[in-house]
């Protein structure tokens, strides 16, 4: 493979870190795995529109790659090599975010988790995404009380079903092209699908970009709630699964974006005075730390004035910092908007 050329309009914190120099040194190192360099970088350089650009295939892309993966994880998180992944799930307040219910529609927090001793799904196999699939769903199938609920395998979901899930902001698009590029998407959709409670509150999603991702979310603003039942969920599932994990990373992702914690705590917001003013909404939101995405999730638009808020670092702060970071911007965002 050749040294990539990236358009001049390229932001991606890959075309910023890969120098010439870089690539000639990492390009023929391989993991474990098989995973490689131009495997990792194959998203960021098909698509020039990345904002990160790379996906890891196995746990130890990190080290093989860390020439690369080190300085993106540094810039994304604010997170040095010196620092250590942090995790704290106990002492958050109880916190109503919205107590007058004029600008929160629902809060969510999701993690992300792989299991140990599997690659990544860049280059899982067909064979070892569907074992991962049954361990996942024999676990899921022991929660009880308010976690309790079933699996939905995505081959088996009509249509209809799988669009409206997708509307009503439950599960996973398809076709991602990021994830297309990193080779996420091989086998669609074996060993895909979604598993959900009753009423929705408590949902995995299985073998998208990660092999799981724990989601808990609800109407409105209660993020205390919502993350409770994530941690009662997490803590359930961890008596069964062993899940990929480093002391210095934390917990083990495909993007780099997403390793630590995994943690993104987010809010569907209204914010309709703010929205005509979007370099302030802006300064606030890097203030915070916090990242705007649209109303359908990460690469989408916001609609009607409504932006998906969320926390930004992962790493190097705790799940309970992280949910802080959110709940603190939140409310300067809400005092804005009214007095604007
Ligand atoms: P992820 O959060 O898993 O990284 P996305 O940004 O693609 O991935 O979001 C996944 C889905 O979750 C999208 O449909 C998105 O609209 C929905 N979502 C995210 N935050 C909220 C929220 N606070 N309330 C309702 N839906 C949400
Ligand atoms: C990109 O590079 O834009 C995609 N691969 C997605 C990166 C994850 N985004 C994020 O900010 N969490």
């Amino acid at each position: 493979m050749e040294y990539p050329t990236f358009p001049k309009e390229c932001n991606s914190l890959l075309a910023k870190y890969l120098t010439k120099e870089l690539f000639e040194i990492l390009k023929t190192r391989t993991t474990p795995n098989g995973f490689t360099l131009e495997k990792a970088i194959r998203s960021g350089v098909e698509n020039p529109d990345s904002s990160i650009g790379v996906y890891a295939g196995d746990k130890e892309s990190y080290t093989t790659f860390a020439e690369l993966f080190d300085p993106i994880i540094e810039e994304y998180h604010s997170f040095s090599k010196e620092s250590q992944y942090q995790s704290s799930f106990d002492g958050l307040e109880s916190v109503e975010l919205d107590p007058k219910g004029e600008y929160i529609l629902s809060t969510r927090i999701r993690v992300g988790r792989n299991l140990e001793g599997f690659p990544l799904g860049a280059i899982i196999s067909k064979e070892q995404r569907n074992e991962v699939e049954s361990l996942v769903v024999n676990a899921l199938s022991r929660l009880e009380g308010d976690l309790a609920g079933v699996y939905y395998p995505l081959y088996d979901m009509s249509q209809e079903v799988q669009e409206q899930l997708i509307e009503d902001h439950f599960l996973f698009k398809e076709g991602d092209r990021f994830l297309e590029s990193a080779g996420l998407n091989r086998d669609w959709a074996e060993g895909r699908g979604i598993f959900h409670n009753h009423n929705k509150t408590f949902l995995v999603w299985l073998n998208e970009e990660d092999q799981l991702r724990i989601i808990s979310m609800q109407k409105g603003g209660n993020i205390s709630e919502v993350f409770e039942r994530l941690v009662s969920a997490i803590k359930a599932l961890e008596e069964t699964l062993n899940f990929a994990y480093s002391e210095h990373l934390g917990y083990i992702s495909s993007c780099p974006t997403n390793l630590g914690t995994a943690m993104r705590a987010s809010v569907h917001i209204k914010l309709p005075k703010l929205s005509k003013d979007m370099e302030r909404l802006k300064s606030i939101t890097d203030k915070y730390h916090l990242q705007i995405r649209g109303v359908d999730g990460e690469h989408s638009e916001s609609r009607g004035a409504i932006f998906d808020i969320s926390n930004r670092r992962r790493l190097g702060i705790s799940e309970v910092e992280a949910v802080r970071d959110l709940v603190e911007g939140v409310k300067v965002l809400i005092e804005v908007e009214e007095k604007s």
